[in-house]
C-alpha cells in the first residue's frame, strides 16, 4: 500500500485541538495513520498578516485513490467548520496532500506532489522529522535535502 503524507494546519481557535480532531476524524474514516510529527508553531507564509499557525505532517496508508482521499479531506474540513472566505487566509483546519507514493497528478483541484511544498518550511520541517528520506518524485530530492535547500526563511518552532 502506498504511503501518503498530509500537511495539517490551523490558525483559528484551539489550533492544536483542531489538528488532533482532524487526525481522529481521518482514523474514523478508515485511514491508517502510521506516523505523526510534533506540532510546530509557524509564521504565516504567503499571506503574512494573519495569526501564526500550528502545523504538523502525518504519514498515512490508505486503499483510497488520491481523488477519494481528497474528497474525504474536504468533508472533514467542512465538518470542522472550515469556511473559505479569503484564499490562503485564516482557517480552522487545512489538510493538504503533500505526497502520495510516487504518484504525480495534475488536475483541477488535485495537484500531487503539492506544488508549493518545497518552498514551505512549515511543511518541510515536520516532513523531514518523520520521513527524512522520502523522495519527491518530480524534484528527485529527499525531504532532508529539500529542507536544506529551501529559500523559505519563515520561522518554525516546536510548540510546547
Ligand atoms: N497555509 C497556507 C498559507 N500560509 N502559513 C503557515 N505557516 N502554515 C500554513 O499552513 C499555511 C501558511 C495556505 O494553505
Ligand atoms: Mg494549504
Ligand atoms: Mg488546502
Amino acid at each position: 500500500m502506498p504511503k501518503a503524507y498530509l500537511s495539517l494546519g490551523s490558525n483559528m481557535g484551539d489550533r492544536a485541538g483542531n489538528i488532533a480532531r482532524a487526525v481522529a476524524l481521518l482514523r474514523e474514516r478508515g485511514i491508517r495513520v502510521t506516523k505523526e510529527s510534533a506540532l510546530y508553531e509557524t509564521q504565516p507564509v504567503e499571506m503574512r498578516t494573519q495569526d501564526w499557525f500550528v502545523n504538523s505532517v502525518i504519514e498515512i496508508e490508505t486503499d483510497d485513490a488520491p481523488k477519494s482521499l481528497m474528497a474525504k479531506l474536504l468533508v472533514i474540513e467542512r465538518s470542522m467548520g472550515r469556511e473559505r472566505l479569503v484564499p490562503k487566509g485564516p482557517r480552522v483546519i487545512d489538510i493538504d496532500i503533500l505526497l502520495f507514493g510516487d504518484r504525480t497528478i495534475s488536475e483541477e483541484g488535485l495537484e500531487i506532489p503539492h506544488p508549493r511544498m518545497a518552498a514551505r518550511r512549515f511543511v518541510l520541517v515536520p516532513l523531514a522529522e518523520i520521513a527524512p528520506n522520502v523522495e519527491h518524485p518530480v524534484l528527485k530530492r529527499i525531504a532532508r535535502e529539500l529542507l536544506a535547500a529551501t529559500p523559505d526563511r519563515s520561522e518554525v518552532r516546536t510548540a510546547e
